[in-house]
């Protein structure tokens, strides 16, 4: 991460990161959504918890289950540098998932985050939020409680939609106004709001505690997004965790990663801990099944 994308991301809350997937990345990750997303029941991430049958608490099912590109995504060496600097050592990925913006959806842009708790107990985030969308700088390195990666798999033009947030509102003292909060067309949209074209192959990282959301789609075709989302290795967001036994093709460090959230990081103990864990939830499923 260079001086100018510091200073941009200290300033805005959000930087763009110019062709961080390869053309091979999107067309993988494109074909691996196109056979899915017609399935019925299929998950889009792990983000929201629906305790469908299978769903463990560490065990939602994820993008990674869909392989290939999805698994690369974890700890891809374009976008790994900056979470380093933005994260500090040892952060984890919380949570992912995919988001379809087309004329079909009909979204409004609901504005959530907000720096300093500043989102306040209304945030569209959830009832209670009100400081775990966190962002400091100081003693000479960034903190934050949650960072975003969106990766685009289409180009998103100027007016079509995409990313919006509210530059510099990570730092804000003040509760974002509530006739802000909520935008049902692109005209209801406040002047101070963002607009972010990407083009496909194109991250755009932000911190959660930057008021952001989705502009309401306009224009031809759709926009395929997919969000990883990273935090401290102390800190969690989903309520259900990656088991990275699931994934037995994995990297060292893409293991790392998966880890469990605690205070200790990916170190072996927690290791150890978590996976006797894993071991005694499957011999439960094994008991289940074989009473059934
Ligand atoms: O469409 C976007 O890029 C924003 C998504 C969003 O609001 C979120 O991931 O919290």
């Amino acid at each position: 991460m260079n001086e100018h994308e510091k200073y941009l991301f200290d300033l805005r809350g959000y930087i763009v990161v110019r062709n961080a997937l390869t053309t091979e990345q999107i067309d993988d990750l494109s074909k691996r959504l196109e056979k899915r997303r017609n399935q019925k029941n299929i998950s889009l991430g792990s983000d929201r918890t629906q305790n469908a049958e299978g769903n463990l608490a560490w065990t939602a099912s994820s993008l990674l289950e869909w392989g290939g590109s999805y698994l690369d995504l974890i700890d891809l060496p374009t976008i790994r540098p900056y979470l380093e600097v933005l994260l500090g050592k040892n952060y984890r990925l919380d949570h992912d998932y995919i988001k379809i913006d087309s004329l079909k959806q009909n979204r409004k842009l609901y504005l959530h985050g907000g720096g300093q708790g500043a989102g306040g107990v209304s945030d569209l985030v959830g009832p209670t939020d009100g400081g775990q969308c966190y962002y400091r700088f100081s003693n000479g390195r960034f903190f934050n409680g949650l960072v975003a990666v969106a990766f685009e798999l289409d180009t998103v033009p100027v007016g079509h939609g995409g990313f919006a947030c509210i530059s510099g509102s990570h730092k804000v003292n003040f509760e974002l106004p509530s006739d802000w909060k909520v935008s049902n067309t692109q005209e209801e949209i406040p002047e101070c709001v963002d607009w972010v074209a990407a083009s496909a192959g194109d991250a755009i990282i932000f911190t959660e505690a930057c008021a952001h959301g989705t502009i309401p789609w306009r224009g031809e075709g759709e926009r395929r997004t997919v969000f990883y989302k990273y935090c401290p290795h102390a800190v969690a967001w989903s309520p259900c965790y990656y088991n990275s036994d699931n994934y037995p093709e994995l990297t060292k460090n893409q293991k790392s990663l998966l880890v469990p959230p605690s205070a200790f990081g990916p170190a072996p103990e927690v290791n150890n801990i978590w996976k006797k864990a894993q071991e005694e939830q499957q011999e439960l499923i094994n008991l289940r099944k074989n009473q059934n």
